[in-house]
């Protein structure tokens, strides 16, 4: 019997406090958020095995130390919940179902492990090149059941995974050491640019196949659904007919200063404004941030700390998250606002505010703090 932590009916799910998080471009362990379907697992890497199977030439069972004589393959990236954000959805628009993410369901961590592609390879894949399109890797956990199915599961497109470019890796390690078991000992999928619901964690099999992943988790959550799908029965004929998100939008939020709090200007009449910023899926780096201090009339320039705040000169930063910092003019007195909106390098903008969805998720309207006091 595997040994479990937490429960189907109460899995760990938590953020970090904003502030502490924007403190570091590498997201430390422990220092980042957790979303669970069901309970953690605690699996023995000695004898963990994850199969390939589907559309290939040669099933495949390989051990953790298999994955780890393939070639070794790193990614800085950005690892999102598509729910991140979800309360400022709820709270500008309209109530939504879902977990109450503010904006913490992210974090910026270095991946290592064997690329999917050469796994891929390996079984040797049994599709034409003119399907990969239309072809799918699905990632399976068989560990526990969760809330809403007995298993957990997820796929992306195969022409995405056989793109070696796009870093889809098998996962072994994060910033350099094992994995934990709270983020997928001993094996994990890490999708970069895509929602994290895509990055399954405790790794047993992956199937190449003509279909999308069957799992509730692809189905029936983690799509956009149209405004008139306002009810869970409402909902229902839609989730069919909605795609399952994977490019998660482009966004940036503002972690200092805080909402409701007091900043005092410096001598020039400015305030220090402080976020993070993400690209939309492959469209990434972010290529600029801008802040408002009159609701969008006029913008200011924000810093990107880039590599500076990586301290690894030349480091691909096209999945990863982007810190960034503004100096600000405005004026004094209570209720004072500031807005931030990033552009990614495919010119993907961040809109004022995107429309309302049953499950509140990709929720990227302008970054926002509100209730400040500039004294
Ligand atoms: N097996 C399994 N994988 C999973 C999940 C899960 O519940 N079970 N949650 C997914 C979701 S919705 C997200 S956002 C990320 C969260 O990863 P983290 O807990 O490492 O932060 O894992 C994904 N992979
Ligand atoms: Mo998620």
């Amino acid at each position: 019997m595997v040994q479990l932590e937490y429960s189907v009916e109460e899995p760990l799910n938590r953020e970090p406090e904003l502030e502490k998080l924007i403190s570091s471009f590498i997201t430390k362990e422990g220092e980042g958020y957790d979303r669970n379907h069901g309970p953690i697992p605690h699996l023995d890497a000695t004898s963990h095995c994850v199969t390939i199977y589907g559309l290939v030439k040669k099933e495949l069972s390989l051990s953790i130390s298999d994955l780890q004589a393939l070639p070794q393959h790193s990614v800085i990236c950005a690892l999102q919940c598509a729910g991140n954000r979800r309360h400022t959805m709820r709270t500008k628009l309209k109530e939504v179902s879902g977990i109450d993410w503010f904006d913490g369901a992210v974090m910026n961590c270095k991946w290592t492990g064997p690329l999917l592609k050469d796994v891929l390879i390996k079984a040797g894949v049994d599709v034409e090149e003119e399907k990969w399109k239309d072809a799918h890797v699905a990632f399976a956990c068989f560990q526990t059941p969760t809330q809403d199915d007995e298993w957990y599961g997820a796929s992306v497109p195969l022409s995405r995974a056989m793109d070696a470019s796009c870093s889809i890796i098998l996962a072994l390690e994060m910033n350099g050491k094992p994995l934990p078991p709270n983020h997928g000992a001993p094996v994990r999928v890490v999708t970069p640019g895509i929602a994290g619901a895509r990055s399954v964690k405790w790794l047993d099999r992956i199937t190449v196949q003509m279909t999308e992943s069957t799992n509730y988790y692809q189905q029936h959550d983690y799509k956009i659904l149209p405004e008139e799908a306002d009810t869970p029965e409402n909902a229902e004929k839609w989730w069919s007919k909605v795609p399952a998100i994977q490019d998660m939008p482009v966004n940036s939020v503002i972690g200092i200063p805080k909402e409701d709090s007091s900043v005092k200007v410096d001598e020039n009449g400015c305030i220090e404004v402080k976020g993070y910023a993400l690209p939309s899926g492959a469209d990434g780096p972010v290529a600029k941030v801008e802040v408002s201090a009159d609701n969008g009339n006029t913008w200011t320039v924000a810093e990107l700390l880039g590599e500076h705040a990586a301290d690894e000169p030349g480091v691909e930063l096209k999945w990863a998250w982007c810190l960034w910092k503004a100096k600000i003019k405005i004026e004094k007195g209570k209720n004072r606002k500031i807005l931030s909106r990033a552009t990614d390098t495919a010119g993907n903008v961040q809109e004022r505010c995107p429309k309302w969805n049953f499950r509140g998720v990709a929720y990227n309207g302008y970054g926002e703090v509100k209730g400040l006091e500039v004294v």
